[in-house]
């Protein structure tokens, strides 16, 4: 099921909206905020000359310290009585950023949510347990307001409290379970407990789940442990929330809403805009927001674009499932990791679960790499043999697949702090 026909129009018909939208996008910004008028004007363009579609090259790109610069509310592009909501995103240093929504950027926001949701077969049917953190952060209204769109019935659990929400999953009979990946891990692990059946006591049938980077091996996992369907949604604050883009039931990648948002893959390096299936970070332009609108942000994560159609019928540009985030990515003696190729490497070794945290440290000139990582339940702890056989091979298998020395730790089962938000995968002691 296709919620709005635009999602299978062609690619013509898709980049002459684009197109038009950008255009609006440009001369809205030109006109109501000055940090924009500067930015054209420091590379002598005006919104007049954006032409065609490779003209959003000559636009300057937007960064999160440009929010942060303004903030609370200085990129906003509507006076403060136009706006209707305000959300921000943690940030672990310094202020957070800061972002706003008049009612037709709601709008548009509920739009793009209901699309995730027909996507993933959600619909008046269904009861949908909202397990993302509702407050400041987009998950919980995100979910909330796109599930109310389509119809269903929304639980809304936001996050926390785990005992409680498989109680309610139970009894008011939850079809689509919302949340981060690991709390899905980690409500199964819980609920699992209650004896190997536990799944008969439960209706889901889907899970949308997003909001951190996952490895094959979790999203496999989550969806074992569930006995569910796994579908994948991503989205920024900066950019509207979650519903930039959703998997669908052909393919892993995630169709991105091309009429709302305009996606670039460039080199994080040199800002070069990078050819289709290349890998680098995804930037976005908004082609619809009003009170925020934003131009080429920075997103920081790592993925790639492809625009071949789908066989579900939808012709939005496909984005593959995030690969790391460009600051994510941890520089270990010269080496490059992503913790995501960790969870990979973790997710093929026996005897070991997905809960683990990768410690950073420098122990004098040289960084130190200590990877944490819970053994499964079925491994006796005095089995002191069998254990060091797990934690050779995994160090091993870290070392021939991504040419890392990491010191691999084995800990008993549930001793790495459980997340009620997104997964703290890496503490780096070195910043
Ligand atoms: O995480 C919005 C969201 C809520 C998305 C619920 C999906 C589900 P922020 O808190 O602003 O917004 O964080 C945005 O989270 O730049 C990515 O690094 C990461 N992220 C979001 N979705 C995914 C995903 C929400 N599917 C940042 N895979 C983004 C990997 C994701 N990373």
């Amino acid at each position: 099921m296709i919620w709005n026909t635009i999602e299978s129009a062609s690619r013509e018909e898709i980049e002459a909206i684009q197109l038009k939208r950008l255009q609006e996008t440009a001369r809205r910004v030109y006109a109501l905020n000055p940090f924009y008028k500067e930015k054209f004007e420091e590379r002598g363009i005006t919104p007049e000359d954006i032409r065609s579609l490779e003209d959003l090259q000559r636009l300057p790109f937007t960064r999160k310290q440009d929010l942060r610069d303004h903030y609370p509310f200085g990129l906003f592009c509507v006076p403060m009585r136009e706006v209707v909501r305000i959300h921000s995103s943690s940030g672990t240093t310094g202020k957070p950023t800061v972002v706003g929504y008049n009612a037709h950027d709601m709008e548009v926001w509920n739009e793009v949510m209901a699309r995730v949701y027909t996507m993933s077969g959600v619909g008046a049917e269904d009861v949908v347990h909202n397990a993302y953190g509702y407050g400041l952060f987009t998950g919980g209204l995100g979910f909330h307001y796109g599930a109310e769109k389509v119809g269903a019935t929304v639980v809304p659990a936001s996050g926390g409290f785990t005992d409680r929400q498989l109680m309610l999953m139970r009894d008011f009979g939850a079809t689509v379970l919302a949340c981060t990946p690991s709390f899905a891990l980690h409500l199964a692990e819980v609920a699992a407990k209650a004896g190997s059946e536990f799944r008969k006591d439960y209706k889901l049938k889907v899970g949308i789940f997003g909001a951190e980077p996952t490895s094959e091996g979790l999203k496999k996992e989550v969806a074992k442990a569930w006995g569910i369907e796994y579908r994948e949604v991503y989205g920024l604050s900066e950019i509207i929330g979650p519903g930039v883009s959703c998997s669908c039931s052909h393919s892993d990648r995630l169709h991105i809403f091309e009429d709302h948002f305009l996606p670039e893959i460039i080199d994080p390096e040199t800002g070069e805009v990078l050819p289709d299936g290349e890998r680098g970070e995804l930037v976005i332009t908004t082609l619809t927001k009003q009170a925020l609108p934003i131009i080429r942000y920075r997103t920081g994560d790592i993925t790639s674009l492809v625009k071949e159609p789908c066989g579900c019928g939808r012709a939005m540009v496909r984005m593959e499932s995030i690969v790391g985030r460009a600051d994510d990515m941890l520089i270990v003696n010269g080496v490059n990791v992503y913790p995501s190729q960790v969870e990979h490497v973790i997710a093929n070794t026996e005897g070991v679960t997905l809960n683990y945290q990768i410690i950073a440290e420098k122990k004098g000139h040289l960084d130190k790499l200590e990877i944490m990582v819970e053994v499964s339940e079925e491994i006796m702890s005095d089995n002191v043999g069998e254990l060091e056989r797990i934690r050779k091979a995994l160090q091993e298998s870290l070392l021939n697949n991504l040419y890392i020395n990491a010191l691999v730790k084995l800990v008993e089962p549930n001793t790495i702090e459980r997340s009620m938000g997104k997964a703290v995968r890496v503490v780096d002691k070195r910043r």
